[in-house]
Formats: C-alpha cells, structure tokens, sequence
C-alpha cells in the first residue's frame, strides 16, 4: 500500500524536524540583548499608571544596597526603592496595606520576555526590611546597555534570580478586591 508509506515517510520527516524546531524557539546564551527600553512603565491596579524616564528615576528619593556576587565581591547598586516607584503610582502601601490589599504581587518584566514576582508586601519597607531597588547605578556608574538602564537588586535574596535586568514593566496585580 502506497498510503503506508507515504505516512511513514511523514512521520520520519517529522522526527528528524523536531530537534530544529525545539533548538529554534530556545534562547541561547548567544543570543545577544535586546536594546535597552527608553522608559520604565508602572501599569495594572495602580491609581494612576506611570512611564518614566531615567531622568524622572534620577529624581526620586535614592537608595544604596550591596550584594555580593557568586565570588563574594560586593557589588553597590543604587537607585530608587521599588516602594517609592509604586507609591507615587498610587499602589496601597504602608498603613493601607491591609486585608485584601495584602493579596496583591508585582510582576517585574524585561526587554527579552524574563518575569519574576515580588509580594508588595516585601517591597513595602514599613513592612519588611527587603531593600528591593530599581538600580540605575552599579559601583557608582551607569549601568551597561545589556543590564540597563534599570535592573533590579535583591539585597536580601540569596541567589539573583529575581534581579531583573533591563527591565521595562512593573505590573500592579490585586487578586481579591
Ligand atoms: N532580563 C533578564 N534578567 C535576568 C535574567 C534573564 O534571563 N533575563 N536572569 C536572571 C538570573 S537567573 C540571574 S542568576 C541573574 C544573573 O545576573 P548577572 O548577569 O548580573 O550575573 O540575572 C537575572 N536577571
Ligand atoms: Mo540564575
């Protein structure tokens, strides 16, 4: 029978794709950065929502945090308290964050698809002593176009999983209203 054949041949073609297709849509290491984003946006359950620049970053309040690298050198980060970016967007922070308020998360997302979530309970420092900034600066310069030019530090986290470079978004999300 030709038919017998014919999906035969079908199904071989398709297995000698298969690695192709699952290397294309993987992300080397290779694979160079995007370009940096030009502004910082604050968006979901937010009074008001928010696109920065890294002049208006420069103008907020300032924080320092060290960390330390996988060798134990100490890196300084500065920049603006995650905190402070979503008081001024209006998020429920300080005595207003109670009850339901409490079921909301910040998901803090960058130019090549890469998103972690933060609890806004850990970002509010009259809550938790996390320390979470949106950096500008490393070791007093800018930050370098393929980490900028705004990255998240975790002071706090032991591992830098969550310290997202060239981020573009802060998503608001309040679960129970
Ligand atoms: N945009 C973006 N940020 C990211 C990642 C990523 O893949 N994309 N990887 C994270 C992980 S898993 C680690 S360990 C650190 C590594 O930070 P470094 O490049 O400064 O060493 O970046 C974090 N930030
Ligand atoms: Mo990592």
């Amino acid at each position: 029978m030709t038919r017998r054949y014919v999906i035969f041949g079908l199904m071989v073609v398709l297995t000698l794709l298969t690695p192709t297709i699952a290397h294309a849509q993987g992300r080397g290491d290779a694979t160079p950065a995007p370009a940096p984003p030009t502004a910082l946006r604050v968006t979901g359950d937010v009074v008001t929502p928010l696109s920065l620049s890294a002049a208006d970053l420069k103008a907020m309040p300032r924080t320092k945090v060290s960390v330390k690298d996988e060798n134990g050198v100490t890196i300084t980060y500065e920049g603006a308290l995650v905190s402070e970016i979503l008081k001024k967007a209006g998020a429920p922070l300080g005595g207003d964050l109670r009850g339901t308020a409490l079921t909301t998360y910040v998901v803090a997302s960058a130019t090549d698809g890469y998103a972690v979530v933060f609890s806004l309970a850990e970002l509010d420092p009259a809550m938790t002593n996390s320390e979470i900034i949106v950096a500008d600066m490393v070791n007093g310069k800018p930050l370098a176009a393929s980490q900028g030019p705004w990255r998240i530090a975790t002071p706090k986290d032991t591992r830098p999983s969550r310290a997202v470079r060239q981020l573009e978004r802060i998503e608001v999300v309040r679960l129970k209203k």
